[in-house]
């Protein structure tokens, strides 16, 4: 389905005046919205393949109508949502979820939709139909060598994949671990583990980073053998200068404090990507900024933060991605709070006033310092993230033209209402 610059003009042109006094009225009281606007127009997030279809939990998973059922359909659908927002241009695969069967072509379907190829993602964390060995008891961790060796064939064929579809990265996510004690030998685990991502790691292009996702917990319930960013990051700095850590919100203990995490794989120029979404108990796949505003804020002003002091470009020297799918809401309208989300943080952490928070640190004057921050954080910072929007194209209300435009229902004439995204 495709959404005409017409469909969004007419959506926007009722909503100018409203959105121009709001708008008016933040950037008198703001010294640098421009610079803002600029940076919020290069930011774009990445849409995972599989977060285009309804999520599920292990109990059930209530499809929803009008889903993609191919790649082509779930371009489609991450073109829709950019045309909306203007801030989503990406998708990143899920191989074997998402296996394009002609390079060129897809493509050329992207050119034609606007849209790029972020991360690929390798997927050793299930077993496929018609596969030799199985995953059960690990993938690159494996006691067994040849399960190794499947696993790393598969993580070298994603990348190829990638590098016809002309992605940068490759993101590596294992669910090795065990689920009891004695199960696994920690250093074995961990020295075959290394191995195997040392042989991937020779696969990669000169210009192509590799993302080393953890997760402290699920599948395994006893240990992870990638389980935290101190992990990861051991993984990262023994395999090289293409190798980082990648963060995903979801994947701590509970009252981790990720800002920090943030900031000091930042200092050792060692994170690479992250995985938004949020959380209220583990890994619970919830709309960004559903949750934990506050903590997204913070995350950003540490992200703002430490790329500045690395003189590093916001946009383009991380890879954001948002990695998210749950049971209830539609896909589309989930993913488009969430880049709202994002925005929204983004926006805040570059009003922080950075001198006057500094001067509060060195002083001591531990109150200032939350004033400063709570300062930015409760801006209302709508109309800029809007403004942004607006100047590239898209919609001052992203969501209410999705409702209003009936696209999901539009979608679900054009594909049916019995339709299954891959992947869940
Ligand atoms: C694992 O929980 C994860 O965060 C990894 O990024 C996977 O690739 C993704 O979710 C999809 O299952
Ligand atoms: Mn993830």
């Amino acid at each position: 389905m495709k959404l005409n610059q017409d469909i969004i003009e007419s959506h926007n042109q009722p909503l100018l005046k409203n959105h121009q006094s709001n708008f008016d009225f933040i950037s008198s009281r703001l010294p640098h919205v421009d610079s803002i606007i600029k940076k919020l127009v290069d930011f774009n997030v990445a849409i995972p393949s599989w977060a285009l279809g309804t999520g599920g939990t292990r109990f059930a998973r209530f499809s929803g109508v009008g889903e993609p059922s191919t790649l082509e359909e779930k371009m489609h659908d991450v073109a829709l949502l950019h045309r909306l927002n203007q801030s989503s241009g990406a998708i990143s695969l899920h191989i074997p979820w998402d296996i394009p069967q002609d390079h060129l072509a897809t493509k050329e379907l992207a050119s034609e939709l606007n849209i790029k190829f972020d991360a690929v993602n390798s997927n050793t964390f299930q077993d496929q139909p018609n596969q030799q060995l199985s995953y059960k008891f690990g993938s690159l961790q494996h006691v067994d060598k040849s399960v190794r060796q499947q696993a790393i064939n598969h993580n070298i064929e994603v990348i190829n994949h990638g590098v016809a579809l002309g992605s940068k990265s490759i993101t590596v996510w294992l669910s090795d671990g065990s689920c009891f004690p004695g199960q696994l030998n920690f250093r074995k685990a961990f020295q075959h583990t290394l191995e195997g991502l040392r042989e991937i790691y020779a696969a990669l292009p000169n210009d192509w980073k590799m993302f080393v996702e953890y997760k402290a917990y699920e599948p395994n319930f006893y240990s992870t053998t990638v389980g935290d960013w101190g992990q990861s990051l051991l993984y990262a700095n023994k395999l090289g200068s293409k190798a980082y850590t990648l963060v995903d919100l979801g994947h701590h203990l509970p009252n981790a404090n990720i800002e920090q995490i943030v900031s000091l794989l930042l200092m050792e120029q060692k994170l690479g990507g992250f995985h938004f979404n949020d959380s209220k108990y583990g890994d619970d796949d919830l709309t960004v900024g559903s949750m934990k505003p506050y903590q997204l804020f913070l995350i950003f002003n540490e992200l703002v933060e430490g790329m500045d002091a690395q003189n590093m470009i916001h946009a383009s020297d991380l890879g954001w991605m948002i990695d998210a799918s749950h049971n209830v809401k539609d896909p589309l309208e989930d993913l488009l709070q969430s880049v709202e989300a994002i925005m929204i943080s983004y926006a805040q952490a570059l009003l922080v006033d950075r001198k006057s928070l500094t001067e509060a640190q060195e002083q001591n004057d531990v109150v200032r310092a939350q004033e400063i921050l709570q300062e930015a954080y409760r801006t209302d910072v709508r109309p800029i993230v809007a403004e942004a929007r607006l100047v590239s194209g898209g919609a001052i209300n992203p969501l209410g033209l999705y409702r209003s435009n009936s696209i999901r229902k539009k979608l679900m004439e054009e594909r049916g209402s019995n339709t299954k995204a891959t992947g869940l």
